[in-house]
């Protein structure tokens, strides 16, 4: 009988020890992004390009012709990944996973927003990204928690869907709004 009680009092502490240890919530992968009923659909004859490499959360270069060129997204800000001349920040490192786990290698589609400018002031291309099926990349970084909404011009095209999106990951306390990572501080 006593070692039935061990048996249990040790499956017990191994619940609790587990239950106290759990790491940051699990990451959502980059195709699980819940969607919103109203989600965007993808407007026809965007330009279709490859992505060369992925520079951190919110910037990737893409090929355009026989051009290399570098794109950031609108609408968001990822944290800062430390690398170059950047200050790290709470989460870079994570979100620029997982735009790389997203987009590496992916072909993709540019839309542009005329009332953001076609470039900003480091000559980077602003663009909005969308995948192939259909999902818009720069809604989904806010979605799952992985980018602040950032617009420094007001109203781009989908600013009422990024408001929103970013609200819902705050309040699910998801990626870096969560209480176990960066409690929503850079
Ligand atoms: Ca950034």
């Amino acid at each position: 009988m006593d070692s039935l009680r061990h048996l249990f009092a040790l499956a017990l502490s191994l619940f609790f020890l587990a239950a106290c240890s759990q790491p940051a919530p699990a990451a959502i992968a980059p195709d699980a992004v819940p969607r919103a009923a109203d989600y965007p659909a993808m407007p026809q004859n965007l330009q279709r390009v490859r992505v060369e490499t992925v520079v951190d959360g919110d910037t990737i270069r893409v090929r355009i012709g026989n051009r290399s060129e570098p794109v950031r997204m609108l609408g968001v800000n990822t944290p800062e990944t430390g690398a170059g001349s950047t200050t790290r920040e709470c989460f870079g490192p994570e979100a620029s996973d997982w735009t790389k786990q997203a987009l590496a290698g992916q072909t993709v589609l540019l839309e542009f927003d005329e009332s953001q400018g076609r470039r900003d002031r480091f000559d980077r291309l602003l663009a909005f990204v969308w995948l192939e099926d259909g999902r818009l990349f720069n809604l989904d970084l806010l979605t799952a928690g992985y980018a602040f909404e950032f617009e420094p011009r007001r109203d781009s095209k989908y600013q009422r869907l990024l408001d929103r999106a970013e609200r819902e990951a705050r309040d699910a306390g998801r990626g870096l709004w969560s209480a176990a990572t960066c409690d929503g501080r850079r």
